[in-house]
């Protein structure tokens, strides 16, 4: 089977579309990388090692030819504690083959004559070994292998005794490419796979919880050939990261961040706001004749105070509103969420125009200001505090407008 382009992603899915057939639900994080058909160099987001070669179609590993192997590996580590891989291959030959393929978790990146990959390698190996060599009858096997570096791969034996759960399949020659779903949950592995023609019908290889392994390691995939050896075609491979969407709230990185955010815009508006009114304040007193400021200041300058003291508490209440969202996202179920954001959208509405309505009335309590001012004072002196109420408005603007951002990226994710 020919595809136009392969598509290698290190990426992350939004929560919204990360929900899969097992129940796992995978948080959104930050894309790693891109997707990139290839043309017969090399991999934005992979290294290759051995024998590989890349073809707009598929990455063959070992050439076809008798006993070659290649492997290729992510170029950075991978940060995240849950991920799953989707990884579809295609391996063909005569009725004898292999000796197979094999998907890597491992904080090595050496290629070897463990399906590609090296032996002593630290982490996990789902292993595809296809060539029955103690002629048990129990291969194509697919089987998952945890190494602390220590042990080398019983080709002789097609890991007997080392895998840690398995399953038989057969993987060769297949109607449709095979698809293998791994998936890592809170040290729970699943194996499935697929090689349906229609779409997922996935089926469980095997499932093993407490595994345990570490964040930053090196995704791969690997193939190896024998005497016999087959095409090792590895045709479509996604990597999704992240953390379960779950009561464990320490995992939630999303939601804390997104809480972080929000503090961190309400502190530094609020901290612009103070600052403004130190720095314009004086100036203002400053710029009059004090005979007229006194005229006028203690009524008119008192209600402007508390004017502006008044937008200062509505955007302090803003503040807490959307931190208290952050905090729903964080803690409750996802069906609250809708309803969370309608409700705040609603309430910013009616807050918004509150605001309008005060800008309006400190644009009035100015216009009496100079008015009273005026025969003793040019336009001039009133520059400063012109700017302040520009700045006042700038930093609402300001914040709506990152108030939007923020409520946009939260509904991606939820
Ligand atoms: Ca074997
Ligand atoms: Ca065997």
């Amino acid at each position: 089977m020919q595809i136009s382009k392969i598509q290698l992603l290190f990426t992350f899915v939004a929560a919204a579309t990360a929900s899969n057939a097992s129940g796992f639900s995978l948080s959104n994080e930050v894309a790693l990388g891109a997707t990139s058909p290839f043309l017969h160099s090399t991999l934005p987001n992979y290294d290759q090692h051995g024998a590989v070669d890349i073809s707009p179609g598929s990455i063959l590993f070992g050439k076809r030819q008798p006993n070659l192997g290649g492997a290729i590996w992510s170029k950075i580590p991978s940060e995240f504690t849950d991920w799953q891989i989707h990884a579809k291959i295609q391996i063909t030959g005569e009725k004898l083959g292999g000796e197979g393929m094999a998907l890597w978790y491992s904080k090595d990146r050496a290629t070897g004559p463990v399906m590609g990959g090296a032996d002593l390698w630290t982490g996990l190996g789902i292993l595809i070994d296809t060539y029955d060599d103690d002629g048990r009858g129990n291969n194509p096997a697919i089987m998952g292998i945890l190494n602390n570096g220590t042990t080398t791969y019983n080709h002789a034996q097609d890991g007997e005794g080392q895998y840690f759960a398995g399953c038989l399949r057969n993987v060769r020659n297949l109607a449709s490419p095979l698809t293998l779903r791994v998936t890592y949950v809170r040290e729970m592995l699943r194996v499935e796979l697929d090689d349906s023609t229609d779409g997922r019908e996935f089926v469980n290889c095997f499932e093993r919880v407490g595994i345990k392994l570490p964040a930053g390691y090196f995704f791969g995939v690997s193939g190896m050939t024998n005497s016999y050896p087959d095409g090792l075609e590895l045709l479509d491979l996604k990597v999704y990261g992240g953390r379960p969407l779950s009561e464990d709230h320490n995992n939630s990185k999303p939601a804390v961040a997104s809480n972080q955010d929000h503090r961190d815009i309400s502190a530094q508006i609020e901290k612009a706001l103070a600052g403004q009114l130190r720095q314009y304040m004086p100036k203002i007193i400053s710029g009059h004749s004090e005979d007229a400021v006194r005229k006028v200041s203690s009524s008119h300058l008192s209600s402007l105070d508390d004017r502006i003291k008044s937008v200062g508490d509505t955007l302090s209440t803003m503040q807490q509103t959307i931190a208290g969202l952050a905090e729903q996202l964080h803690h409750n179920d996802q069906s609250h969420l809708g309803e969370e954001l309608h409700h705040l959208g609603e309430e910013l509405k009616a807050r918004l125009d509150g605001l309008r309505g005060q800008t309006t009335l400190v644009q009035q309590e100015h216009a009496t200001l100079r008015k009273a001012v005026e025969p003793t004072s040019t336009v001039s002196r009133y520059g400063s505090y012109l700017m302040f109420m520009a700045l006042q408005v700038a930093i609402l603007a300001g914040f709506l407008a990152v108030k939007q951002r923020m409520d946009k990226r939260e509904k991606k994710w939820m």
